[in-house]
């Protein structure tokens, strides 16, 4: 038996003596919020270690992801996936958006496009998919459909920190993409967020909205929102970015003493995605099939017997709650892919504290009830 509880994650916190000197300059100066240094210095850090034009913070990833379509001007339908947070759909229901859900790739679990274009109608302004676990979406084929229809494509990459394709940050495609900085998220600021965009023009935009569209003490452009990050956050974030490639590079260890350990059982489908060239080990969703002594619910249930605490993400579909039950029957397709990710899928617990103890832990209580065996 593990001797406490194992969360599906832990927020990386460096060492707590490392944050003061941060805190004593922020009691110095007074500045505690509105742009103040920590987070200008939080901006060109990012943007520098992200290796993105421009990139502006916010307070969470889902104030980032409503500004974002704001910023836009995005109305009418928006063409999503339903296999991800609430958060997604939720901004666009925020927005006075109608989402259309379409199926999702059951490989890579993100939006399909080849399922995109039944879903457009005349009133159809944007695609946002998500780069679900953040593994990245098939960009080049969303980009042509939105070139074709004259579409934007805003991407909520909350999961997506510090992923690369071949020509770099995967936040680089599409007009806009909505990051998320939450505690549970690979690189986190406790709450926070951003939304990278292609040049300072854009940028100034979404800085104003998010500045309840103050330009200057007598100047409001827009009914803008406070999406701002405190200077507390933005100093967090600051630390945390010295840690960031280490936090990665033991995430990235778990990744592989898990494959190493569940490689093989019968009906666990190891995630496989091959989009990109640099990951960030931000999830580890584990397939259960069929062939699988117990469904995954069942497995779920067994984890939490044991003290670990894996999660269903992303069960239930955002289109089967309750709030979206209308948008649902406006999809073209039956969403089938979507429903059996939402059945089968399990995420384990990854994150950079998490032991080499703890993962052969985790991996026994899996193979055990695979294999319908007892261990001592
Ligand atoms: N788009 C997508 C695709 C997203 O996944 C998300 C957020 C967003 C947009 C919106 O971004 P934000 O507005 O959140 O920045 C969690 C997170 O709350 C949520 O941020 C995240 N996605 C989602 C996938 O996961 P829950 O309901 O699972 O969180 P919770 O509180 O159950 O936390 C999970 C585990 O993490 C806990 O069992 C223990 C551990 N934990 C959590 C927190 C908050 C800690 O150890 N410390 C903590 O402070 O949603």
């Amino acid at each position: 038996m593990n001797d406490k509880p194992i969360y599906v994650t832990e927020p990386y916190l460096p060492p707590l003596d490392e944050f003061i000197p941060y805190l004593e300059q922020i009691w110095a100066s007074k500045k505690l919020t509105n742009n103040g240094p920590m987070h200008q210095q939080l901006e060109a850090a990012l943007r520098d270690y992200l290796g993105v034009p421009e990139i502006a913070l916010f307070n969470n990833g889902t104030i980032a992801l409503l500004t974002a379509l704001q910023a836009l001007r995005i109305s009418g339908e928006v063409i999503t996936t339903p296999f991800s947070f609430v958060a997604t759909g939720h901004s666009l229901l925020w927005n006075g958006i109608t989402p259309v859900f379409v199926d999702i790739d059951p490989q890579t679990f993100n939006l399909d496009p080849e399922k995109i274009e039944a879903a457009i109608t005349p009133r159809t302004t944007a695609i946002m998919p998500v780069h679900c676990y953040g593994n990245p979406c098939d960009v080049a084929a969303i980009q042509e459909i939105a070139d074709t229809y004259n579409l934007k494509v805003i991407y909520d990459a909350a999961h997506a920190f510090g992923v690369e394709d071949e020509g770099g940050s995967i936040l680089r495609h599409g007009d806009l993409s909505a990051i998320s900085f939450h505690a549970t998220k690979v690189f986190n600021t406790f709450e926070g967020g951003a939304i990278v965009c292609p040049d300072a023009k854009t940028k100034r935009h979404i800085d104003n909205l998010k500045n309840f569209g103050i330009v200057n003490e007598t100047t409001v452009v827009a009914s803008g929102i406070n999406g701002k990050m405190s200077e507390i956050n933005a100093a967090f974030g600051l630390l945390q970015l010295k840690h960031i490639d280490c936090a990665i590079r033991r995430r990235e260890e778990v990744d592989r003493l898990y494959r190493r350990n569940l490689e093989g059982i019968k009906g666990i489908r190891l995630p496989d995605f091959q989009a990109q060239t640099v990951s960030n080990y931000a999830y580890f969703p584990v397939r259960v099939s069929h062939d699988y002594a117990v469904s995954r619910d069942e497995l779920y249930e067994r984890l939490r017997a044991h003290d670990v605490y894996a999660r269903r993400y992303f069960y239930p579909l955002i289109s089967d709650h309750a709030v979206y039950r209308g948008a649902e029957s406006r999809s073209p397709s039956p969403l089938s892919h979507a429903h059996s990710a939402a059945d089968e899928v399990i995420c384990l617990p990854i994150s950079a504290s998490l032991s080499a103890h703890q993962v052969e832990f985790i991996c026994q209580v899996v193979k055990e009830h695979g294999y319908g065996v007892s261990y001592g």
